[in-house]
This record gives structure tokens, sequence and C-alpha cells, in this order.
């Protein structure tokens, strides 16, 4: 069976879409016929209606434009990995650790390469936490360490070696120029160099994250926005038990 989805605006299926553009061009009447020129002549959307348009620095224009498509998918045939664990919550997730793992679970967090956004990974680290859910510092079978941000890659894996770590955490918040993506993949890199890939589970998140490109990129799980340290918790617990129960066989 199909579902055919299109974009909801004012009523079902009219294929309405906002969108916001910056155009290389001072701001003006014959910047807007541009915008408006480029979304409907150049790229087929129907009914343009270019909402708001304002100069930003100096030769450029930034536009909110509202336009519709005919563009729809098969919403059945859409497939995508989603992380399996459920939230166990802080007790749930102590209580499966002292009883079936009987060790703490170990791990570093921190941000390599460019970034220099520490707060994603403070709220999952940090005592703290985030929106009401403790941070792993809080757990007392976990043992993290917060490294801060723009860690070299050795540094990021002496650390993780030193300490003995379950798994390795890495936040990725700025995306420009693929720069998260070159970052994440050259730790990778750098682990399958040093024989580490297999050593500690990787996982990586921020707000334009998903589990398929941290899959993709050769993680074991990606976070994105809004995620709580008790899904972290959740998953790790999982898969550090796994991996212990199948060293065991
Ligand atoms: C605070 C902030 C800063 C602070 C950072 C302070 C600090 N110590 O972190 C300062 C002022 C230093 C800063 C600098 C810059 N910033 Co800034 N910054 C922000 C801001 C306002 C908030 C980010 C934030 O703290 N969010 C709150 C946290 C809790 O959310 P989060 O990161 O998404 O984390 C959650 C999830 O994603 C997930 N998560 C995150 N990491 C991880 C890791 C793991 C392992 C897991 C499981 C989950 C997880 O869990 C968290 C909790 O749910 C955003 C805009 C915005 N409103 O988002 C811009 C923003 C991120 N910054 C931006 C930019 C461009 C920069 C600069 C490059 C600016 C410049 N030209 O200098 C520099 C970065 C320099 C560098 N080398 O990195 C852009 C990025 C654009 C892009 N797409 O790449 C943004 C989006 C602003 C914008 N709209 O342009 N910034």
């Amino acid at each position: 069976m199909q579902r055919r989805i299109r974009p909801y605006g004012d009523k079902t299926d009219d294929g309405v879409i906002q969108m916001s553009f910056t155009l290389p061009v001072p701001a003006g009447p014959r910047a807007r016929e541009a915008a408006r020129l480029l979304l409907e002549r150049e790229m087929g959307m129907k009914d343009v209606k270019i909402a708001s348009m304002e100069g930003i620095a100096t030769d450029y224009t930034y536009f909110v434009a509202y336009a519709s498509t005919q563009a729809s998918l098969d919403y059945d045939a859409v497939d995508v990995p989603i992380v399996k664990t459920p939230n166990y919550g802080f007790t749930g997730v102590n209580q499966r650790i002292e009883s079936e793992l009987k060790r703490h679970i170990i791990v570093v967090g921190g941000n390599n390469g460019f970034d220099s956004h520490t707060v994603g990974i403070d709220a999952i680290i940090n005592m703290k936490g985030f929106s009401g859910d403790y941070g792993l510092e809080r757990y007392p079978w976990f043992r993290a360490f917060n490294l801060g941000a723009q860690l070299k890659d050795d540094e990021f894996l002496d650390r993780a070696v030193e300490v003995n770590a379950d798994a390795v955490l890495v936040s990725k918040v700025v995306t420009q120029r693929d720069i998260h993506k070159e970052d994440a993949l050259g730790l990778i890199q750098r682990a399958k160099d040093r024989g580490l890939r297999d050593r500690f589970i990787f996982v990586i998140g921020g707000p334009r994250l998903t589990h398929k490109e941290g899959l993709e990129w050769g993680f074991d799980a990606g976070f994105g926005p809004g995620t709580k340290p008790s899904d972290v918790a959740s998953y790790l617990a999982d898969e550090v038990i796994r991996r212990a129960r199948g060293r065991q066989r």
C-alpha cells in the first residue's frame, strides 16, 4: 500500500513550504524579483510569495519565501535506522548495570577538531544534565570524563585508552562546509589506524545529526537534538552488556 505525502501549509496536500536563503546581491526590488524567479522559473515552485527580504552585511540579502510544490513521497517506503534501546530512566539504567554488568561503565566525551561548542556534550555528561534529566556524572554506575573541546584525535583516543573507556562520546555542532563530517570521519580513521576502532563504542551527537549519519560515518550510534542523558545511558548500558555477554561465550 502506498501512502503519498505532500507538505501541508494552509490545507492538506497544498504542497506549501517555507524556505529561507541568502543571495549575494544587495536588497531591493531587483533582488526580490531574482529570488522569485529562482524559485518559480529555475526550481519549478508555484505560487511564490517572498514574505521577507532583509539586507545582511554588504551586498547580501536574506529571504523568507513561501511556495508550493507538486512533489510528494511514498511514506511507507521510507526506512530509517533508529536507536532501538528503550529509555530505562536513571534508576533503571543503574539497576541494569549493577545486576547484569557488575562494574562501572567508563566513558570519555568531548569535541574533536574545529568545534568549540561544549554545551551539548556538557548536557549529556555533566552532573546537572539536561531538561531535568541527570547527566552521566550523576549515575553511580558510570564514570564519565568530560575532556572539553578542540581535542586532537590522538589526545582524545589516548585518554580513552588511559582510563580504559568503554565508550567515546563525540559532539559535533558546527556543520558549515561539512566540517562536522570531516572531523568525525577523521577520528574514526585515526582509531582504525591505531587498531582502536573495535575497542570502544563510538557515539556521535549534535543538533543536526541522525543515527543514520552516525552509522554511515562508522560510529556505533548517532543522537540528534533533544537527546537526554538517560537516552545515552540506556543505549550504553545495553551495548556494553551485549558486548560483555558476547565475550563470555
Ligand atoms: C552557545 C553557542 C556558541 C558558544 C559556544 C560556547 C560553548 N562553550 O559551547 C560560542 C560563542 C563560543 C560559539 C562560537 C561559535 N559558533 Co555557536 N552557537 C551557540 C548557540 C547559540 C547555542 C548552542 C548550544 O549550546 N545549544 C544547546 C545544546 C544543549 O544543544 P546541542 O548542542 O544541540 O546538544 C544537544 C543535542 O544535539 C545532543 N548532543 C550534542 N552533542 C552530543 C554528543 C553526544 C555524544 C550525544 C549522545 C548527544 C549530543 O544532546 C544535547 C542535549 O539534548 C548556537 C545556536 C543555537 N541556538 O543552537 C550557535 C551555533 C551552533 N554557532 C554557530 C557558529 C557558526 C559558531 C562560530 C563558528 C561563529 C564564528 N564565526 O566564530 C563559533 C564556533 C567556533 C568553533 N571553533 O567551534 C552556528 C553553527 C552553524 C552551522 N550550521 O554550522 C550556530 C547554529 C549559530 C547560527 N545559527 O549560525 N557558539
